[in-house]
């Protein structure tokens, strides 16, 4: 995405990797302040993964590659054994970054797949462009989104989004919001409401920031706001983004999107999920055997901005010693999802044969049989 930063325009991606070093838009600061952080090997991109320094789907997925990559270069002396001994503790300590988000894991064992021809060299050459590839798919992938989901927009529409699907969250153009900046570039009248998605803040502080560097209109509410204006008829509809799909339809996506989901259904909006096909798992039936990440209850009782002099500060809203839990995801059933936009196009009901035919995957036993929607 273009990014204005001290008055200059740069072309950057969330994530991408100069050789041995994995360089990433440090999220955490934003929107206050615009880094990019080095990580010089595989460990310290797991680091990065985990304390979401990236985060979204998308860009954990590439993230994850490079950190393959790393990987490879650091054990590409060692003798094929050895090799593959220490890709796979890369590939352990990837995956045990983050549970939920279906890219991680098919990007990590893309890379392991690359691995499994040739001498050393060979191997290396082969993940290296493995991981090349995830970026470049992404990015293409959410081109197709845009250019889909678009088809889905009125002039003068005023959309709902949940979290950040955006560029920062999905190499390219997002996931979520690719079809409204497609719209807004196509010439059309469009308007976010954004939810700031407590506890990280990803829509007060990211998708807020994403849409004011791209000039298209939207207002930041509160979580507990997106009810009233449902309910007012000031949403005509809802597009989220994806950690999780499984093959009935049943999504995982930022805690609190189950609670927007039913409320579009009782006030008849469209809500419509926005991933391409690496973010639908097909080996994971239904919602319940996703597995729901937990993160620190200290993002709960805690929140992080600035202070009266600009500087960065932690502050403590409830009593020290409060109970708090902290899902970083939920479940949106099938049932309450109009469709899905994807880089094979408009993915509506039966979703479980849709999937099957635009994403299935060769390797699924011949005897495995999807829950119904
Ligand atoms: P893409 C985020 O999780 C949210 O769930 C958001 O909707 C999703 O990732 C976006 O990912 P987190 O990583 O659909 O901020 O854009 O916890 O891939």
């Amino acid at each position: 995405m273009k990014v204005k930063v001290d008055g200059e325009e740069r072309d950057v991606l969330a994530v991408w990797r100069e050789r041995g070093v994995v360089k990433m838009v440090d999220q955490r600061k934003l929107p206050h302040s615009f880094e990019i952080i080095d990580l010089n090997d595989h460990k310290e991109t797991a680091w990065a993964i985990k304390v979401m320094v990236t985060r979204g789907a998308g860009s954990i997925g590439c993230a994850a590659g490079f950190g393959m990559a790393q990987a490879a270069l650091e054990a590409a002396d060692l003798p094929d054994e050895e090799f593959m001994a220490y890709l796979n503790e890369a590939a352990d300590t990837l995956r045990d970054t983050r549970p939920t988000a279906a890219n991680l894991f098919k990007a990590v064992d893309k890379c392991l797949k690359a691995s499994e021809w040739g001498k050393v060299s060979v191997k290396v050459e082969g993940i290296l462009r493995e991981a090349e590839y995830i970026l470049k798919d992404d990015i293409k992938a959410t081109e197709a989104i845009a250019k889909a989901g678009a088809k889905l927009i009125k002039d003068g529409f005023k959309i709902l989004t949940h979290c950040n699907a955006g560029a920062l969250a999905y190499i390219g153009m997002g996931t979520a919001l690719a079809p409204i900046r497609q719209a807004h570039r196509e010439g059309m009248d469009v308007f976010v409401w954004v939810n700031e998605t407590r506890p990280r803040g990803q829509g007060a502080r990211i998708t807020a920031w994403e849409l004011e560097q791209e000039g298209i209109p939207y207002a930041l509410i509160a979580d507990n706001a997106a009810g009233y204006f449902m309910q007012r008829g000031e949403v005509d509809m809802v597009i989220v983004g994806a950690d999780r799909i499984a093959a009935n339809g049943d999504t995982a996506n930022k805690i609190g999107t189950y609670e927007k989901a039913v409320g579009a259904f009782e006030n008849k909006i469209p809500f419509w999920v926005a991933a391409p096909g690496m973010t639908i798992d097909l080996q994971t039936k239904t919602g319940g055997d996703i597995e729901i990440e937990e993160r620190d209850p200290r993002e709960v009782t805690e929140m992080w901005g600035l202070n009266e002099e600009g500087e960065p500060t932690t502050i403590r809203v409830a009593a020290e010693g409060t109970n708090a839990r902290n899902p970083a995801f939920d479940v949106t059933p099938a049932k309450f999802i109009n469709g899905f936009i994807t880089e094979h196009g408009l993915v509506e009901r039966p979703f479980i044969e849709a999937f099957y035919w635009l994403f299935g995957q060769p390797g699924l036993p011949p005897s495995f049989k999807y829950a119904g929607t």
